[in-house]
C-alpha cells in the first residue's frame, strides 16, 4: 500500500485562471482521509486566492473517483468526512467543474455531483452501486441525484447500482456534455474556459429542481418502496435508500443530508454490510493465487472441448461468448450433432427472448467446428474434458490427448470429484493436466474451481486464471481431493441435513429454514433439481468404501429406487404437477421418511428453524475449516468465494467462514462439541478451528497468507 500524504494524492496547479485539482492516488482513486484532506484544501485554496477563477476536478490514471475507500468502512472515522468534503465543493464560490473519465462510482459520483458542472468522455462510467455493499450513498447522492434527475431515475440508479454510460448519463442529466476526444485534461479545460467566456455562474445541484411535481415523486417513491420490499429479500439498505430519496422530495436539502447520514450510519454499522464488503475484496483476491505471481499464462487463442453433454455445450458456450473459436470432439456423428444442438438450444432461447440476433448466433457459430476424430485438436491451446465421469474413461481420453495434442497444449479435466493426479499420472506430460470444474449450467454459473494436480506446472495454472478472465469466471485454486472445496463441503452438509431429517426434520422444513437464512434454495430443492440419480449413482460407487460406523441415512435411496429423480421425473422430495418447477410437498416422501425412521429405530423429534440452520451451518464450517487446513483451500477466503458464487451462499452474508467470524469462532465450536454428543464420528471439529478458537483468532487472519 502506499502511503501517500494529501500533497502527493490531490495535487493542485494554476493554469492561467483556473486551479486543476488531480486526484493522484492508485489503484482507483479512492476517496481515502488524505484524498478527503487534500480536495477539501484545494477547494479553501482557490476561494482565497482571488488569481482562481474556476476549479478543475480530474483523476489521475485510468479513473475520476472509484469511490470512497472501502477499506476504511469498519474503522473509526477519519475527518474531514466525505458529506463535509462534497458540502464544501458546492459552496465554492467559484464554478467547479468535474471531467470524468472511466469509473466515477459512489463516492465518486458524489464528488462530482456536488461540483456545479460535470463534463464525460467516452468509456465513463457513472453509478452509485453502494447497495451492493450494503451501503446508500452517503455523500449527498441521494439527495442530490433526484434533484439533478428526477425521482424516478435516480431510485433506478441507485437500487440498481448500475454504472450508466457517458451517453445515458448525458441523457439522464447526471452530466451536462460529452467531450468528442478521450483526453480528459484537454476536454475539461476546453468546458472550464467556455464557461468562464460565458461567465457561468455557480450553480448548485442542492438547488437543482428536477423533483418537479412532488405528488409524481412520491408516486414513484411509493412504487419502488413496494417492488423493493417485494425484490431485496433480507437486505437492509434498498429499503433505506428508499426512505432518503423520500427525504429529499419532503425535506430542505439540510435535513435531507442528515436523515441520510442517519440511514448510511445504520447500514455501516449493519453486519450485510461487512458481508458485503468482505464478498468485495474476496472475489478480487481470488484472483491473486501463487502462480498468476510467479508464472506468465501460456497462449490462450483456441479452444477444444471434449464430450457435447451439458457440461461440455454449456463450456463450449463460455469458450464462444468469449470469442474464443471452440473445436468440439465427440464418438460419433450423432453424438456430435446433439452436441452442436446443444449449444444451438442455448443461443435459441436467447433469441426467443430478443437478447440476440439470428445473424449473431450464426456469427457465433462459425467459431464453433466439431470433429469425431481427437486428430482436430492438434492446433488447440488448451484443451477441457468434459465425458462421463469415470476415472478408466477420462484416461482414455487423455491418452488420445497425449497422442495428437501440440507440445504446451494444456490438457484440463472438468471431473468434479475424480483423482487427477491419478489421471496425469497415466499420460506422457503430466505438468501439462490441471482440473477445470465448471458448474452446471456452464455458460451461466460464475464460479471455476482450478485444482491443482501435484505435477502440474505453474504457467498451466497461471493460464487456468487466465482462462477464467476471458471467461468471465470467478476462479478458486482448489487442491485435489474427493469434491475439491465445493462438493467436499456440500457432501458433508448435506449429510447434516439428511441426518436431521430422519430424526424428525420434514425435508420441506429444512429447505425453509435454508431460504430463510439466505440461500436460494434449499438442500432437497436442489436434490431435484439436479437430478436424483446423479448423488444416488456416487452413493453406490462410494459404498464399497464407506465407513461401516458412519450414520447412512437411506431416504434419498428410496425416493431413486421408486424412479423419483425430481423435477425431470415430475417427482422426488417434492411433487411437480404437470410443468410446474416449483414442488409441492408430497405426503407420499413423508410417509416413507418416516417408515425410514422407524426401520433405524428413531423416535422423531422436533427442530426449530434456528436449530436446523446452526447445524447445516456448523457443517459447512468445520468441514471449510478442515478444506483450508489441509491446503485444498488457500485461505478461507477462497472456501467463501466458492460458496458464493458456486452454491448460492446469501452474498450478504460474506460466506460461510465469514458468517462464522461474524457469529463467533466458539460458539461455531461449542457447537460442534455438543451435536457430537449424539454423533461423535460426524461431528469431529477441525484442529483448525480449535486452534484458532484457543488462540482467539478468527479466519479473518488467515485470509492474507496466500
Ligand atoms: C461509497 O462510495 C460510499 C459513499 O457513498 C459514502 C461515503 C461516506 N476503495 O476492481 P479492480 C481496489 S462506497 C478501496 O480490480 P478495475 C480493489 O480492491 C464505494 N479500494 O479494478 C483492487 O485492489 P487490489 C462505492 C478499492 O479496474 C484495486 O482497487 N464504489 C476501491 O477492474 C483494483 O480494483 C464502489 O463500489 C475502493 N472504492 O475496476 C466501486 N475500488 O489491487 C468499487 C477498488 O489490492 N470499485 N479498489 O486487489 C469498482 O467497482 C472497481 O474497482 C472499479 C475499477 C470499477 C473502480
Amino acid at each position: 500500500m502506499t502511503l501517500n500524504s494529501s500533497a502527493e494524492v490531490v495535487t493542485r496547479e494554476l493554469r492561467g485562471k483556473v486551479l486543476l485539482v488531480t486526484i493522484d492516488h492508485a489503484p482507483v482513486n479512492a476517496l481515502s482521509a488524505d484524498v478527503r484532506r487534500g480536495l477539501l484544501a484545494a477547494i479553501d485554496a482557490a476561494d482565497a486566492d482571488a488569481a482562481v477563477q474556476a476549479v478543475l476536478l480530474v483523476g489521475a490514471g485510468r479513473n475520476f473517483i472509484g469511490g470512497a475507500d472501502i477499506r476504511e468502512f469498519g474503522k473509526p472515522p477519519v475527518p474531514p468526512s466525505l458529506p463535509d468534503v462534497c458540502n464544501r465543493i458546492e459552496a465554492c464560490t467559484k464554478p467547479v467543474v468535474a471531467a470524468i473519465h472511466g469509473a466515477a462510482l459512489g463516492g465518486g459520483l458524489e464528488v462530482a455531483l456536488a461540483a456545479h458542472y460535470r463534463v464525460a468522455v467516452d468509456g465513463a462510467r457513472l453509478g452509485l452501486p453502494e447497495v451492493q455493499l450494503g451501503l446508500l450513498p452517503g455523500a449527498g447522492g441521494t439527495q442530490r441525484t433526484p434533484r439533478l434527475i428526477g425521482a424516478q431515475a435516480a431510485l433506478d440508479l441507485i437500487l440498481s447500482g448500475r454504472h450508466a454510460g457517458a451517453q445515458e448519463a448525458l441523457a439522464l442529466g447526471l452530466v451536462d456534455r460529452l467531450g468528442s476526444s478521450g483526453d480528459i485534461l484537454a476536454e475539461g479545460l476546453a468546458y472550464v474556459h467556455e464557461l468562464l467566456a460565458a461567465h457561468a455562474p455557480v450553480r448548485r445541484t442542492c438547488d437543482a429542481a428536477a423533483l418537479g411535481e412532488r405528488a409524481a415523486s412520491l408516486a414513484a417513491v411509493a412504487t419502488a418502496r413496494a417492488q423493493t420490499a417485494q425484490k431485496s429479500r433480507g437486505l437492509f439498505s434498498p429499503l433505506k435508500i428508499v426512505d432518503a430519496v423520500e427525504a429529499a422530495i419532503e425535506q430542505p436539502f439540510d435535513e435531507g443530508l442528515r436523515i441520510e447520514r442517519k440511514l448510511f450510519l445504520q447500514c455501516i454499522d449493519s453486519p450485510q454490510r461487512a458481508g458485503l464488503v468482505h464478498a468485495f475484496f474476496a472475489e478480487r483476491e481470488v484472483l491473486k493465487a501463487p502462480e498468476t505471481r510467479t508464472a506468465k499464462p501460456r497462449t490462450l487463442e483456441r479452444i477444444g472441448v471434449v464430450g457435447g453433454g451439458t457440461m461440455g455445450a454449456g463450456i463450449a458456450v463460455a469458450a464462444l461468448d468469449a470469442g474464443l473459436p471452440v473445436t468440439m470432439i465427440e464418438r460419433d456423428d450423432a453424438s456430435l450433432a446433439r452436441g452442436r444442438a446443444h449449444i444451438e438450444k442455448v443461443y435459441d432461447g436467447l433469441i426467443a427472448k430478443g437478447r440476440l440476433s439470428q445473424q449473431k448466433k450464426a456469427e457465433i457459430m462459425t467459431r464453433w467446428s466439431g470433429s469425431t476424430s481427437y486428430d482436430a485438436l492438434t492446433d488447440a491451446d488448451l484443451v477441457i474434458e468434459a465425458v462421463f465421469e469415470d476415472l478408466a474413461v477420462k484416461q482414455a481420453v487423455f491418452a488420445e490427448l497425449d497422442r495428437v495434442c501440440k507440445a504446451g497444449a494444456v490438457l484440463a479435466t472438468n471431473t468434479s470429484y475424480l483423482d487427477i493426479d491419478a489421471i496425469a499420472a497415466s499420460i506422457s506430460r503430466p505438468a501439462d493436466v490441471i482440473g477445470l470444474h465448471f458448474f452446471s449450467p456452464a455458460n451461466i454459473m460464475k464460479l471455476l474451481e482450478v485444482v491443482v494436480p501435484k505435477q502440474v506446472s505453474a504457467d498451466v495454472v497461471a493460464t487456468a486464471f487466465e482462462l477464467a478472465k476471458k471467461l468471465k469466471k470467478t476462479p478458486v485454486r482448489a487442491g485435489v481431493c474427493d469434491g475439491f472445496i465445493g462438493n467436499r463441503v456440500l457432501a458433508v452438509y448435506r449429510s447434516a441435513a439428511d441426518a436431521m431429517m430422519e430424526d424428525g426434520a420434514s425435508p420441506y422444513q429444512i429447505d425453509a429454514a435454508v431460504r430463510a437464512f439466505g440461500f436460494p434454495m434449499g438442500p432437497f430443492q436442489v436434490v431435484d433439481l439436479a437430478g436424483g440419480d446423479i448423488g444416488w449413482a456416487a452413493r453406490k460407487r462410494r459404498a464399497a468404501t464407506r465407513n461401516p460406523a458412519a450414520r447412512y441415512v437411506q431416504i434419498a435411496d428410496r425416493l431413486c429406487e421408486r424412479g423419483w429423480f425430481g423435477q425431470k421425473t415430475g417427482r422426488g422430495f417434492y411433487l411437480y404437477p404437470e410443468g410446474t418447477r416449483s414442488g409441492v410437498p408430497d405426503p407420499e416422501v413423508e410417509a416413507i421418511i418416516e417408515a425410514e425412521r422407524a426401520r433405524a429405530g428413531i423416535t422423531p423429534r422436533t427442530f426449530t428453524d434456528e436449530e436446523i440452520v446452526r447445524r447445516y451451518m456448523a457443517a459447512m464450517i468445520n468441514e471449510g475449516a478442515k478444506v483450508v487446513h489441509e491446503g485444498i483451500a488457500l485461505r478461507p477466503l477462497d472456501v467463501d468465494v466458492t460458496f458464493l458464487y458456486g452454491y448460492g451462499f446469501p452474498r450478504y452474508r460474506g460466506g460461510p467462514m465469514k458468517y462464522a467470524d461474524m457469529v463467533g469462532l466458539p460458539k461455531i465450536l461449542a457447537d460442534i462439541r455438543e451435536f457430537a454428543k449424539e454423533d461423535p464420528l460426524f461431528w469431529q471439529a477441525s484442529p483448525l478451528l480449535i486452534d484458532l478458537v484457543e488462540r482467539g483468532a478468527d479466519f479473518a487472519s488467515l485470509n492474507q497468507t496466500a
